[in-house]
């Protein structure tokens, strides 16, 4: 026997929601393990178990009928879809390949020293003119300064329009969503910032060394096709920059709002990679993904129909009380965060995880060097994004040590 699933008339995508989406995704885990939205006609799961699973059956839930609301089944993609993010194998395989080796630990390892230093000579520089203690806007002045000084450089970007890189993302990320007021918002910049994107996939405007001739090596090698290149530079601009922005805020939002954990941190800086990870678990920077059904589906009971639009709300996974216990709202460096869906999981896991790794590791190592306790100076202030969550202002006071 089945039965519908219960039903919810929430607008995930609402200002209200977006700005604290937390008592959202309690009711939805609480409601059942598949929730149906009535508002946006999609099947919500909000629980580790379901979204885990969803996430590793690539072959049950599709990603090339796109990863937002919308159903390219149906509707024609605003882009060309991405090698990567929107398509399954195995079409999805050589670009994933290609790209995860180039973005692997080992080939990272030559950038590591560099990165600590800019880290470093950031810090110094943002901490110079102050005296025992500094007050800034950790958003501009490090969350997005440290990737904006190392990422671009790395994939091999010409200086010129680097500026477009954040509100590119920010407007691809808000188009994942139903087309509400921000995609509305992004509109009138959207066809500018899209073409800038496009013409530095192309190989004479990237550099001689970096993640993009790294991509372009590849298909004279015969690795992926010279049409793939391109779209495979492009997944690199649409997807690492306000990500690992808004993982770095969230690093250190989290640090300044939890002073013993900064302690923790100071004391052995190995955790630095674990805190990030426990950020990105706490904060979900990338809080939803859909999915589409190839098939009937059964959960608990309720059959979600084939070529249906699966909401996962990777955030309210990541708080799971299920999965990770009574204090799951709680930033803890003592918690092993691994297993969280922040970078997703399976097939389609973050291909770039080891670079916001590194970088995290690289600013958070430098602060602990100079920064002996930061806190709030003023109230943070949200932006609000239909994927992303993330801060607009964290004014923060640091006393140096
Ligand atoms: C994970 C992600 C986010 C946004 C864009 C892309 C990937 C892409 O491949 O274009």
């Amino acid at each position: 026997m089945t039965s519908k699933p219960p039903v919810s008339d929430v607008d995930a995508f609402s200002d209200v929601i977006l700005a604290d989406p937390i008592p959202m995704h309690h009711a939805l885990r609480e409601a059942g393990p598949v929730v149906h939205l009535t508002r946006h006609d999609v099947f919500a799961f909000a629980r580790h178990e379901q979204v885990h699973a969803a996430l590793v059956d690539w072959q049950s839930f599709q990603s090339a009928a796109g990863v937002g609301m919308a159903n390219f089944r149906t509707e024609k993609p605003w882009r060309p879809p991405s090698l990567l993010l929107e398509a399954d194998p195995p079409r999805h395989d050589a670009p994933r390949r290609v790209l995860q080796k180039i973005l692997s630990p080992r080939a990272l390892r030559k950038l590591r020293e560099g990165w600590l230093a800019d880290a470093v000579a950031l810090v110094d520089q943002v901490l110079a003119d102050g005296g025992s203690e500094v007050e800034l806007d950790a958003v501009s002045a490090l969350a997005e300064a440290f990737p904006l000084r190392v990422f671009p450089d790395a994939v091999g970007l010409p200086e010129e329009g680097r500026e477009h890189l954040l509100p590119y993302g920010d407007h691809l990320f808000n188009t994942f969503g139903p087309q509400n007021d921000l995609v509305a918002k992004g509109q009138p910049r959207a066809a500018e910032l899209s073409a800038w994107t496009d013409a530095q996939c192309a190989r004479e405007v990237l550099a001689a060394e970096g993640f993009g001739a790294d991509i372009w090596a590849a298909a004279d090698r015969g690795d992926i096709t010279p049409e793939q290149a391109p779209l495979i530079v492009r997944s690199l601009l649409s997807a690492g920059v306000d990500t690992t922005v808004h993982g770095l805020s969230a690093v250190l939002h989290a640090f300044a709002t939890h002073p013993d954990q900064w302690e923790r941190l100071r004391g052995d800086n190995a955790l630095a990679r674990v805190a990030f990870d426990e950020a990105v678990r706490w904060e979900s920077p990338v809080q939803t993904f859909f999915r589409t059904t190839t098939r009937d589906i059964e959960i608990a009971g309720h059959v979600i129909p084939d070529g249906h639009k699966i909401l996962m709300f990777l955030g309210a996974a990541n708080r799971d009380p299920r999965r990770w216990g009574a204090d799951a709202d709680r930033f803890d460096l003592a918690r092993d965060p691994s297993g969280h869906v922040g970078f997703g999981m399976g097939l389609h896991q973050c291909v770039g995880q080891h670079v916001a790794r590194l970088e995290a590791e690289a600013l958070l190592t430098a602060l602990t060097r100079r920064v002996e306790r930061l806190e709030p100076a003023g109230p943070a202030r949200r932006h609000l994004n239909n994927t992303l969550r993330a801060w607009e202002s964290l004014p923060l006071r640091l006393h140096l040590s």
